[in-house]
């Protein structure tokens, strides 16, 4: 029997719908209503910033940390939920402007690893090992304003503290090209994972690919993806869709390009990903015009549509592939699987 996939998200999915030019238009929801949405929508998995999980966390000792992240564990148990990841969330203090462990002032580089220390307690404490690093502003706004090379080394450094601190910590690094930073050190999974055999433990850092930071970078998320799960470092990815190269839009899965992402279930089914136990994440946006009482349905859309191309690629008739490939006849290949997608016979 087929595996089957296991989704999550991150309180941040359901969200206000301020942007930079606007405040928020819908209502806050708490926590805990936001956890009780969570089986409703069909997810199993919770998604974490530190401060999602202990939001006053900076003002709190370790012990009290680890005390308030056991609460929210009781909350998932009772909910029937589980904890995914654990994100330290680096870009918003102020310690993190220049960057957080690439940070010129040493002080701030100390913040940051303690911080993310901080996030392997609550990760401990949440029933998680895994570790997510988007490294925001790891990065610079002029070239001239740090040594790439000790730029580089120190972020070495920083992920060998961690790694060190937890040997079961596992370590996925998230990238992304194009914001908020002008340039990121790490933009591509290709850096991550290049980046990752520098490390004191390889096999414990890997990455997670989301589709529209892999499309920002102008690639293609589905090739990312193989290339990762090639390896055996794809340890989560972060669904959504990006209509060309604006800002990060976090549209549904398969909103903009169904035909990509019909090749990225393809790619985690050829893979065998959902037999890793690991979660579809679905790091989706709903839209700002978006009325509160349905502004949950970019989740629900998002997952129904993963799992409909799901059917769709398990359908597609493999000898029909096959028969193509081999009269490399791509024309046919591909008008069959328009028509797949389009609901009409393939032939
Ligand atoms: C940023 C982004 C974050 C990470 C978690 O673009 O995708 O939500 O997934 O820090
Ligand atoms: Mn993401």
């Amino acid at each position: 029997m087929a595996a089957e996939y296991r989704f999550s998200f991150g309180p941040w999915n359901i969200h206000e719908g301020a942007d930079p030019f606007g405040p928020g238009v819908r209502p806050s929801l708490s926590f805990a209503e936001k956890l009780r949405l969570y089986k409703r929508l069909g997810f199993d998995g919770v998604q974490f910033h530190d401060d999602d999980a202990v939001p006053n966390l900076e003002q709190l000792s370790p012990a009290e940390i680890r005390r308030q992240a056991k609460e929210i564990k009781k909350m998932l148990d009772d909910e029937g939920l589980v904890a995914e990841f654990v994100a330290p969330r680096l870009w918003e203090d102020p310690r993190g402007i220049d960057g957080g462990y690439t940070a010129n002032d040493p002080a701030c580089r100390q913040w940051a690893v303690e911080r993310s220390l901080r996030a392997i307690d609550i990760a401990q404490e949440l029933g998680t090992n895994l570790i997510v690093l988007w490294l925001a502003r790891e990065g610079t706004y002029i070239r001239e304003s740090k040594n790439p090379f000790e730029a580089l080394n120190r972020l070495l450094q920083a992920v060998n503290r961690l790694l060190e601190y937890d040997p079961t910590v596992t370590i996925a690094i998230e990238p992304k090209p194009n914001e908020p930073m002008d340039q990121a050190y790490l933009p591509t999974v290709g850096h991550a994972l290049a980046f990752s055999t520098r490390t004191g433990d390889p096999a414990r850092v890997g990455v997670l690919i989301e589709t529209a930071h892999v499309l920002l970078a102008g690639l293609d998320p589905s090739d990312e993806m193989a290339f990762a799960l090639s390896m055996g470092k794809l340890w989560s990815v972060h669904l959504n869709d990006q209509n060309g190269l604006k800002f990060d839009e976090d549209k549904a899965f398969g909103s903009a390009n169904l035909r990509a992402a019909f090749n990225q279930v393809r790619v985690l089914e050829l893979g065998g990903y959902a037999a890793t136990g690991r979660f579809v994440g679905l790091d989706v946006k709903a839209m700002r015009t978006q009325k509160p009482e349905a502004a949950t349905r970019h989740l629900a859309n998002s997952r129904e549509i993963f799992l409909r191309l799901v059917e769709k690629v398990r359908t597609f008739p493999k000898d029909l592939e096959a028969q193509c490939v081999a009269n490399r006849d791509y024309e046919a290949l591909e008008m069959a699987i328009i028509r797949h997608l389009m609901g009409l016979p393939v032939a």
